[in-house]
């Protein structure tokens, strides 16, 4: 199997690989079927390949308040490039929705879904939805009083960005957003999840610190702009973006000060857009952002006492104990609406399915993956016994009782991102070895994910673009399977798929837009993966409600840059113009031209349409002709 030729993939600590859910799979240096991966070979978080950064000691910044005290957290972020505007855009309405492409395959290749499933349809109030996060997408990062964040100066650390690219400006959403909501509103889209930057409410991120009116109106507005032109907002606090003030204060997640500050910015956004928001999620894959609390460069800043080793499980607790806190204070506030975290990874299957070995690793593999969060949240308020077994109380603190209570049922519904599920495999010293050996390269999680079958080396799905091979591939015969794990280990009444999506293979290749937006890798993604979704719903009783799609438009992929395109829509990132791709027209669900297109294409049958506009009050002759 080819390697992928990225060597600077090594240097620039993948954020998501950086997880400590598993030692992921690397791709596979060897096509012989039966040989286990090695578990984590070629760490890129190998100190020999990380540069040093210089970020002042954790508590030796002072904690200065005043709008000097701002520009001296600014200045360990360095220079920050102004956008080209710095005033809200007003879209002109209505947004031209071009003609849709035309079908993908001969109907004899790909028969209509409405012959393969008839008659079935979605729930009532499903919803389609769309996602986004606030560093990916709002640009403006110096703006409107804005305190830096951790990625304002990660990403600014050498060699940590691969393209080289920042996101000081990106899709600058921050004054785009009214456009953004009526371009995704124009294709049926009805719901946009989105982050708020912590570091606009609070530039210097702690309780008791002034707030950033400014930035409290900016979400106001997002929000407004939204229910305006019928898409929910659904708000996540906090997707990845610390505020650097905490990290330098005290080591921002990694120190259990952060858990009261995190209480206090919530409160404030809960209050303020009280009765506007449904949907709200505390924190964004908790397993990603913890994780990387070990890896270059954010391992720059830990409270005393912490280490690379134990940072990511300090950070576990830290966090759950804010999101209980702010779980309670929803709670005792009586916010409307339900509110939930954004759960990733996967459950997986056995990599040789008759190996007890490979078995024990997919539990593993669970129970690091998303146990370590949800086991808390969703099954008994502590951490899966997997988990207690390996990780002394040293690395992983124990919960008290009160801790407990807090945690258990502190989420309304459950969420997951639900990219891809793949096989899992033993380490090379069995899952036992690894378990007892804290120096095992596998340790702890004693697992890894591999990315293609043990008979004969076949791919577990189509790859995504090179940028993102390391984890992702379109599984949508796994997410039927995927969901009933989820749905039998962390019980809850309702789940959605908060994040799903690809980036398109070799897409930031290509110069001309009828190729870019012919998007047919990531069409396929969707349209199999909401097939398989609307049969998980009618034949395996899952309580599905919705789908996110990422991304609403192109963004910045975190330390990949500007270069992996996940969007359903085109950024030209000289001109700032969204275009629609083919993946985006397939996913509407509402225009009458793209229902026109639905009966070309893979959409049509996923829902018998009459039913679906039915089910959503819509009357239209026009939507009855499917
Ligand atoms: C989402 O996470 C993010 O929420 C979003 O911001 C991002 O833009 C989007 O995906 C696309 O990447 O390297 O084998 O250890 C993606 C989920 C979870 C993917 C952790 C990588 C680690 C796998 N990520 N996962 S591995």
């Amino acid at each position: 199997m080819k390697l992928l030729a990225l060597p600077s993939l090594l240097l620039a600590a993948k954020l998501s690989r950086a997880s400590v859910v598993q030692p992921a799979a690397r791709w596979a240096t060897t096509t012989t079927a039966s040989s286990v991966p090695a578990a984590t070979a070629a760490s890129p978080t190998a100190p020999a390949a990380s540069p040093t950064v210089t970020f002042p000691a954790v508590g030796s910044i002072p904690r200065d308040f005043s709008p000097q005290g701002l520009e001296e957290l600014w200045s360990l972020v360095g220079s920050v490039e102004p956008p080209p505007f710095t005033t809200t855009r007003e879209p002109s309405l209505p947004i031209p929705v071009p003609s849709p492409p035309p079908a993908l395959y001969p109907s004899w290749y790909a028969p209509a879904p409405s012959a393969i499933f008839p008659n079935l349809s979605l729930p009532e109030g499903f919803i389609f939805g769309v996602a986004t996060s606030a560093y990916q997408v709002e640009g403006a990062t110096k703006m409107e009083g804005k305190g830096p964040t951790n990625w304002d100066w990660a990403s600014r650390q050498p060699g940590f960005i691969q393209d080289n690219t920042t996101a000081d400006i990106t899709d600058l959403n921050y004054y785009l957003y009214k456009e953004d909501a009526a371009r995704a509103a124009a294709i049926g889209v009805t719901a946009h999840s989105f982050s708020i930057s912590w570091a606009r409410i609070y530039p210097f991120g702690v309780a008791g610190s002034p707030l950033n009116q400014e930035g409290l109106d900016h979400y106001s507005d997002v929000i407004d702009s939204h229910l305006a032109v019928g898409v929910d907002p659904v708000v996540t606090l906090y997707h990845w973006d610390t505020p650097l003030a905490l990290d330098a204060y005290y080591g921002g997640f990694t120190s259990p000060q952060i858990v009261d500050d995190f209480v206090n910015y919530a409160k404030t956004v809960f209050q303020a857009y009280n009765g506007r928001v449904k949907t709200w999620y505390t924190f964004n894959e908790p397993s990603v952002s913890c994780g990387s609390t070990s890896q270059y460069p954010f391992n720059a800043s830990m409270a005393p006492g912490v280490n690379i080793s134990t940072a990511p499980y300090q950070c576990a607790y830290n966090l759950l104990k804010a999101h209980a806190g702010a779980v309670k204070a929803f709670r005792e506030m009586g916010i409307q609406g339900e509110i939930a975290y954004k759960n990733n990874d996967f459950v997986g299957l056995p990599w040789r399915s008759n190996t007890t070995d490979d078995i024990e690793a997919v539990e593993r593999h669970a129970s690091f993956g998303i146990g370590l969060y949800a086991n808390p949240v969703y099954v008994n308020g502590d951490w899966p016994q997997i988990v207690k077994d390996t990780l002394p109380e040293s690395y992983l603190p124990r919960f008290t009782e009160e801790e407990m209570a807090d945690l258990k049922g502190s989420a309304d519904f459950f969420a997951i991102d639900s990219y891809a599920s793949q096989y899992v495999a033993a380490p090379p010293s069995g899952t036992a070895g690894c378990q007892a050996n804290m120096s095992d390269p596998a340790w702890p999680a004693c697992n890894s994910v591999v990315l293609y079958d043990s008979n004969a080396g076949w791919a577990v799905g189509p790859s995504p673009d090179p940028a993102s091979n390391s984890w992702l591939q379109a599984t949508p015969q796994m997410l039927r399977g995927y969901l009933k794990e989820l749905v039998e280990r962390w019980p809850s009444d309702k789940l959605y798929i908060s994040e799903f999506g690809m980036d398109e293979p070799y897409e930031s290749m290509r110069t001309e837009m009828f190729q870019i937006l012919e998007d047919s890798t990531t069409t396929n993604y969707f349209m199999t993966n909401l097939g398989e979704a609307l049969l998980a719903i009618h034949e395996d009783g899952i309580p599905l409600m919705g789908t996110f799609s990422w991304g609403m438009i192109d963004n910045a992929e975190w330390n990949y840059g500007l270069e992996p395109k996940f969007g359903i829509q085109h950024v030209n990132y000289t001109t700032l113009e969204r275009t629609y791709k083919r993946s985006a027209y397939a996913l509407c669900v509402f225009t009458l031209v793209l229902c026109f297109y639905m009966q070309s294409l893979t959409l049509r049958g996923l829902v018998t349409l009459a039913e679906f506009f039915a089910s959503h009050g819509i009357s239209n002759s026009n939507a009855t002709t499917v």
